[in-house]
């Protein structure tokens, strides 16, 4: 058995993926930390290294988001943290049905560069996943979120990995303005409303794909020793 991290970096400046994750942690004696945080608790001006994606799956980025930030970060939050910090990185995508091989693990980089550039990634993605769809009938506008976790020890290690999926259906207009990324597009199978109209409580109250990962992460981590 493990010993239960004291301290977790979640690797990633997404703020509405820490949003999310925060909202739903429920792990005693573990705390979680963004980079920023860290920053301001300890006085220190570390950035997030800048991972290259090119993994062909959500596991592989994942693991390489983590490789990316324990290297980089390790050694000082080793002395800062006294060896108790593990390192939490998520890579997820929208996977679309009707564009197969678009999406999925390319999600991010969906809208050609210069329009993400113009317009900014998340406006350039929906307005060219909107574009793509313009002819697809209501029916055909489904897919799913997918989220992979991967959660590494000081030394790069794997402690844990998952993955999590939630079944949407892509709309015809963008609505509403809270969450992230593709959320004004997207409906949750069973409901009315884009995560774009649903609050972070909302959104992970219904289960989605981060926090089914999550909840695995988390349930697994109560079983290690405190
Ligand atoms: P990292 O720092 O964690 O890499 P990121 O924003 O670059 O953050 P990814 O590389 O994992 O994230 O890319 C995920 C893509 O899928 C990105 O375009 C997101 O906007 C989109 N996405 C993932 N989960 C989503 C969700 O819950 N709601 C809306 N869009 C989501």
């Amino acid at each position: 058995m493990e010993k239960r991290p004291v301290n977790i970096l979640l690797c990633t400046d997404n703020e509405g993926k820490i949003a999310e994750i925060r909202a739903r942690w429920n792990v005693a004696g573990t705390k979680i930390w963004s980079i920023e945080e860290i920053n301001s608790a300890f006085g220190l001006s570390l950035t997030a290294p800048n991972v290259v994606e090119d993994g062909h799956t959500l596991e592989e980025n994942a693991w390489l988001k983590t490789e990316g930030w324990y290297k980089q970060l390790g050694p000082v939050l080793g002395q800062v943290f006294g060896g108790e910090i593990a390192f939490l990185a998520e890579d997820s995508g929208l996977f679309v049905y009707a564009l197969p091989g678009k999406l999925g693990v390319f999600s991010k980089r969906f809208a050609p560069k210069e329009m993400q550039e113009t317009m900014g990634v998340a406006q350039a993605n929906n307005t060219q996943l909107l574009q793509l769809l313009t002819a697809v009938p209501t029916a055909r506008r489904t897919g799913h979120y997918a989220a992979a976790l991967c959660l590494v020890d000081i030394s790069g290690e794997i402690l844990f990995e998952t993955t999590g999926e939630l079944k949407v259906t892509i709309v015809t207009e963008a609505r509403g303005s809270l969450g992230f990324g593709y959320d004004p597009l997207t409906v949750p199978n069973g409901q009315a409303k884009t995560f774009g109209e649903m609050t972070t409580e909302e959104k992970n109250s219904l289960g989605t794909h981060r926090t089914r990962a999550l909840d695995q992460l988390v349930a697994w981590l109560q079983t290690q020793v405190a």
